[in-house]
Formats: C-alpha cells, sequence, structure tokens
C-alpha cells in the first residue's frame, strides 16, 4: 500500500507523529493509501519553509511568476484523465464531473496566469502640481488554505493559484476524505519547477493541522471553504490576530420554476443542479419553490426522471450518479431525511441507502424528494450536503422570491421564466451571491466572482480578478516631485 508524504520546503517528508491515516473509496471501501496524520510541529515547519521561500518569491516579477502556473496548467491538461480518475476513486463523483473539477483547475491556472500581466492598480489625478499617485496590488505573506472534499482540485487551485500568482507561498491542508489530490497537485508544481517552499501540503485532522495553521502568527491568511460552524470558528481565532479570513461556506441553493417556464428545461436544470455531484456541492439545488399552477405536473415529471437515474462506481462511464462521500455523510443526510418525514414533509421517493449488488459496499443513497414542505421546516432551511430535493410552492413571483430568501444562507439560485421582466426582477431581488436565469444553480465559470451573502461567507469572493483583494494588500504610493512641502487639503 502507497503511503503519501507531506511536501515541505521542495522535499516529501513524514511526519513527525510517525503516524497515518487511510484514504478509502467511498464507492467501495476500498483502501487507496495512507497519508501523513501531521501534528503541528509539521506545520510549523510548512510554515517556515513558506516564509522563508516568501523572501525571494515576492521579489519574482509577477509576470515571470505567471509563467509557472501557464506550465502547471499545461501539466494539468496533459494530466487531466489519470487525475479525474484519482478523484473519482477517492471522492466518488462520476468522471465526467471530475474531469470537469480539473478543467476548473486549468481554467484557473491560465486565468491567473493572465493576471501576472495585470494585477491591475490605479492612476488617477492628484490635487497638487507635480505629483503623482497610483495604487498597487503586493502580496502578504504566508497564506493557510484548508479545503474541501467535494471539488479536491478547483476549489484548491482557485485559492492557490490566484495567491501564487501575486506573490504569496502557501500551505495547504486538505480534506482527510480526499488528500491524494492535492498531493498530486503539489507535485504538479514541483514537475512545473516552482521554487522550493513557495507551495507547502501537510496532510492531517482538521483539528490537530487546521488549529495549528490558523494559531501560526506568520500566517497571515487563512482561506477556507466548509461549513458554516467550522468556518465561524476560523473567524473567531482568525480575528484575533487580525489574519485575513476568506471563508466560502455553506448554501441552502433553491430553484424557481414559474409558470411561464419551458418545463423540460427546468426539469434538466433540477436534475443536474439537485442530484449532480449527488447532492454534494455548496451551489446545489436543496429547495425546489415550484409555482402553484404547475407544481403538480412538474413533480410528476420530476418524480419519473428521479426515479430512472442511474447510480453507482463512478469510474463506470454509465452511471450517473455516485456514492456521498463517506459513512459519516450518508449518515448525516439520512438523519435529515428522518428528520423531514418528522416534519411532515411527504417522502415522495428515496429515503434510503441504495445497496443493490456491488453498491451494497459504498455509501450510495437514493436520489431522494420532499414535497409538501414548508418554508419553516429544518429541511427546507439547513444545508443538507445530499441528494435530497425539498419542494415548496409558491403563488406567485414575489411570493417565490420571499421563500428562496427565507434563509440563513446565500450563495447560488435560479429562476426559469420566460418572462424577461421576471428576470430581471428576481436578479435584483434575489439575496444570493449567484443568479442563474434559465440554468441550474451549480456551473460557476471561473472568471466570474464565486461565492455568497449572509452565512455562505464574511464578503470575500473567490475567481474573477475579485479574488486578487484576499491575496493582496494595497498601498497606495505618492511621489511628489516638486522639490518642496506641499501639504494637501492645505495648499493649493
Ligand atoms: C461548490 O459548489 O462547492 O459552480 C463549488 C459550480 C462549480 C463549483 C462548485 N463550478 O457548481
Amino acid at each position: 500500500m502507497k503511503e503519501y508524504l507531506n511536501f515541505i520546503g521542495g522535499e516529501w517528508v513524514k511526519s513527525e507523529s510517525g503516524r497515518t491515516f487511510e484514504n478509502h473509496n467511498p464507492a467501495n471501501q476500498e483502501l487507496l493509501g495512507t497519508f501523513q496524520l501531521s501534528t503541528k510541529n509539521d506545520v510549523d515547519a510548512a510554515v517556515e519553509a513558506a516564509a522563508e521561500a516568501y523572501k525571494s518569491w515576492r521579489l519574482v516579477p509577477a509576470p515571470k511568476r505567471a509563467e509557472f502556473l501557464y506550465k502547471i496548467g499545461d501539466i494539468l491538461k496533459s494530466k487531466k484523465e489519470e487525475l479525474a480518475r484519482i478523484e473519482t476513486q477517492e471522492m466518488g463523483k462520476v468522471l465526467d464531473e471530475t474531469r470537469g473539477d480539473v478543467q476548473e483547475g486549468i481554467d484557473t491556472a491560465y486565468l491567473a496566469a493572465g493576471e501576472g500581466r495585470r494585477l491591475f492598480g490605479d492612476t488617477v489625478p492628484v490635487e497638487l502640481p507635480n505629483k503623482a499617485g497610483w495604487s498597487e496590488r503586493h502580496p502578504i505573506g504566508v497564506c493557510a488554505m484548508i479545503t474541501p472534499w467535494n471539488f479536491p482540485m478547483a476549489i484548491p487551485t482557485w485559492k492557490l493559484f490566484p495567491a501564487l500568482v501575486c506573490g504569496n507561498t502557501v500551505v495547504m491542508k486538505p480534506a482527510t476524505d480526499t488528500p491524494h489530490t492535492v498531493v498530486k497537485l503539489a507535485e504538479v508544481c514541483q514537475e512545473a519547477g516552482i521554487p522550493n517552499g513557495v507551495v507547502n501540503v501537510v496532510t492531517g485532522g482538521g483539528g490537530e493541522v487546521g488549529t495549528a495553521l490558523i494559531n501560526n502568527p506568520r500566517v497571515r491568511v487563512v482561506s477556507f471553504t466548509g461549513s458554516s460552524e467550522v468556518g465561524r470558528k476560523i473567524a473567531e481565532i482568525g480575528g484575533r490576530s487580525l489574519k485575513r479570513v476568506s471563508l466560502e461556506l455553506g448554501g441552502k441553493n433553491a430553484q424557481i420554476v414559474m409558470d411561464d417556464a419551458d418545463l423540460d428545461l427546468a426539469l434538466e436544470g433540477v436534475l443536474w443542479g439537485a442530484f449532480g455531484t449527488t447532492g454534494q456541492r455548496c451551489t446545489a439545488t436543496s429547495r425546489l419553490i415550484l409555482h402553484s399552477s404547475i407544481k403538480e405536473p412538474f413533480s410528476d415529471m420530476l418524480l419519473k426522471r428521479v426515479q430512472k437515474l442511474r447510480l453507482g462506481d463512478g469510474l463506470d462511464e454509465a452511471n450517473e450518479v455516485g456514492p456521498l462521500v463517506s459513512e459519516g455523510q450518508r449518515e448525516s443526510v439520512h438523519e435529515y431525511v428522518e428528520i423531514g418525514t418528522r416534519e411532515g414533509a411527504k417522502l415522495v421517493c428515496g429515503g434510503e441507502p441504495y445497496t443493490e449488488g456491488s453498491a451494497a459496499k459504498g455509501w450510495f443513497y437514493k436520489p431522494t424528494i420532499f414535497t409538501g414542505v414548508t418554508r419553516d421546516m429544518r429541511i427546507a432551511r439547513e444545508e443538507i450536503f445530499g441528494p435530497v430535493l425539498s419542494v415548496l410552492e409558491a403563488a406567485d413571483l414575489d411570493d417565490a422570491i420571499e421563500t428562496l430568501n427565507d434563509t440563513d444562507y446565500g450563495l447560488s439560485s435560479s429562476i426559469y421564466t420566460r418572462d424577461v421582466n421576471k428576470a430581471f426582477r428576481a436578479i435584483r431581488d434575489i439575496e444570493a451571491g449567484i443568479t442563474y436565469v434559465n440554468g441550474p444553480t451549480i456551473g460557476a465559470e471561473v472568471q466570474l466572482p464565486f461565492g455568497g451573502v449572509k452565512d455562505t461567507g464574511n464578503g470575500h469572493r473567490e475567481a474573477s480578478h475579485t479574488v486578487l483583494d484576499t491575496f493582496t494588500e494595497w498601498k497606495s504610493v505618492y511621489v511628489d516631485y516638486s522639490g518642496k512641502l506641499q501639504r494637501a487639503q492645505i495648499d493649493t
């Protein structure tokens, strides 16, 4: 059985703990490899290496830093299939989706590389003669990245690549369910010739490794994607030392279907949005809000299609829905199904593990739909992170938008309508970081900001050029070439 190592200061090293943890395939529980169960000392060594590398990396011109990212993008492209297979094995989602996940990493590499020749600041007129002023972006230092298991490649790259092009150095801690993909990502960085210590990876549990990273005084930025519960704790700890903390947290995304919508299109949308990635996206469609007049026919259409979804090992291209990532995840999804039933919602399909044939060895769960869900029910308010869809009803557009907004989260949202006036009102009034018109709640592209409002985050955005605000400090520069003291706001 292969043992994978930490990547610190350009070397592949064991944890000082001498201990490892196992990585299993959620489709069949096969043991895939062991990874370092790291300690605070391992983290401190990685931060030390990153701090040392920062001294020279920050001085490499940004277009030159970008050249590494172009190379990384090229290598990822050449290894796309291999990486997708590794991902499907450790995370479970079907190959088409893991290929998409790697593609998102490739897109992010090229987007970030392009920033190497932009990183725009402002050049503005100044009020005194013979004086110039502008703003420029500066790197911050060592950045910690704590990344989730649902997008084992894309999400780490959303953080890593922009941080690097801005001149920061990085310590990454991948989710314990999917460490292999990030270890591969580090290998790709090494192959591209990234200088030692610029990228470091320390695997292990959130309690030990994550906590040590957040508490390390030399870490200046923490970028985290995960639950709102953990995000709050990170923000509290980070707040004490005034670290910059960028959080991308939960969602309770809804798709609205109006009475004038193309129902076939809306059906394709909700199937993909709710059951793609087995519902394990922070952007997954977790609520379906149906206009009363199409509620019955649309629910019938949906039920017919959902029951035909093919579950199974993601490596088999015939399968459409893979397993949940772990036994714990399956238990937590099932608990929500029990809660929904107790709350009085009507379970119309699924609601139990899927155990047919070889699926019995994996953590599969049947696509599940509840109808008759009301806004006060927990299954309408809390993130489930599994293949469970709650169907609610709305009398008109205002009611639909009010229902959609009636949650603590605000990540993604969608409306299906053929009425342009309704579409624009929805874009204006929906409280979310992302709104799709006639498309599902999933499928963001990397050149637009990604993130959400309310409990979904703390105001930062990943992707786009907006992510640069997480990984740079602004410096305003004034150059007075008058040769005399000029007093702003006083001298004329
Ligand atoms: C996530 O939902 O956790 O927009 C990330 C999407 C993908 C990224 C999702 N591009 O669905």
